[in-house]
């Protein structure tokens, strides 16, 4: 991918773990990568089309000004973050954040770290069968919508389904959603955690009825296979109420163990 590159943008601020760190100051040097297609800007030789770099190093300043951190693992991160939602044609950012006079009282030139964040694209499926599920489902959305490491793309129709694997419960409301969001896998699971604790999911039976679920259904094209989080969702291939509205949103989106597209795999469990 193309990016545009800001090396060592000089900024004195006020960061660090020591008093006198953050009571004087010192001098912290910030580089940064942002990576995105700059074909259309090259093409029309418009800057509205690519990421201007004068707007970029002046939000650094600013941002770098007005913060105070303790490590300079969190002033990279927040300002990738900052980076990432503030320009959004920007995929993925590289962050290196140095401080030459770090007061350790030893002869070295810099430290620094150096980071990258980007967005990751995830497929989840929301499902509701209690209540007023179309409203659960719309907070799901809401709560997804509001949280600002998460961007969304795409969202199917609600579609009514009936109950599958525990079948005498009431019928579902399901639907599919594309998200971009800058959270590990591991982080939007315990955010999806909360999200149906605060819609009142309470967990009795397993499989029994529930106000909302949100399950990740794909994330980039990430396999992994842990007690607690398995990606691709490992039944989502014989499920109809999940390939169905998924479909409807991503027909050629891939399944990176069965390697077969999402139009693929809801043909092959209609035969
Ligand atoms: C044997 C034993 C075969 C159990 C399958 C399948 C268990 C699916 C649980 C299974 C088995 C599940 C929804 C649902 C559930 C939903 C619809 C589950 C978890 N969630 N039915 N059933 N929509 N239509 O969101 O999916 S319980
Ligand atoms: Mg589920
Ligand atoms: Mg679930």
């Amino acid at each position: 991918m193309d990016f545009i590159s800001i090396d060592n943008l000089e900024v004195f601020a006020n960061h660090g773990m020591f008093e006198e760190e953050v009571n004087l100051g010192q001098k912290f040097l910030v580089s940064v990568k942002l990576f995105f297609d700059a074909s259309a800007a090259g093409k029309k030789d418009d800057l509205t089309l690519s990421v201007n770099y004068a707007k970029v190093a002046a939000d650094i300043t600013e941002w770098m000004k007005t913060n105070r951190c303790r490590l300079i693992e969190t002033v990279a991160q927040r300002l990738a973050h900052r980076l990432l939602c503030d320009y959004p044609i920007v995929r993925e950012a590289e962050v290196t954040v140095k401080k030459p006079w770090a007061p350790i009282g030893l002869p070295l030139e810099c430290v620094s770290i150096t980071i990258t964040r980007k967005w990751h694209t995830v497929y989840l499926s929301l499902g509701s069968n209690m209540g007023d599920r179309e409203k659960y489902l719309n907070d799901a959305l809401d709560i997804l919508g509001k949280e600002n490491e998460i961007r969304i793309i795409k969202t199917s129709q609600f579609i009514e389904t009936a109950p599958y694997g525990k079948t005498d419960q009431d019928d579902f409301l399901n639907a599919a959603v594309k998200i971009e969001t800058l959270m590990s896998a591991a982080e939007l699971l315990e955010f999806i955690h909360k999200a149906e604790e605060s819609e009142g999911r309470v967990r009795k039976e397993h499989w029994g009825p529930r106000t909302l679920d949100i399950d990740i259904l794909l994330y980039d094209d990430l396999v992994i296979d842990e007690d607690d989080l398995v990606i691709p969702h490992p039944d989502m291939h014989n499920r109809d109420f999940v390939l169905r509205p998924l479909n409807e949103i991503a027909p050629n989106a891939m399944h990176p163990v069965l390697g077969r597209s999402v139009s693929l795999l809801l043909k092959e469990l209609d035969r």
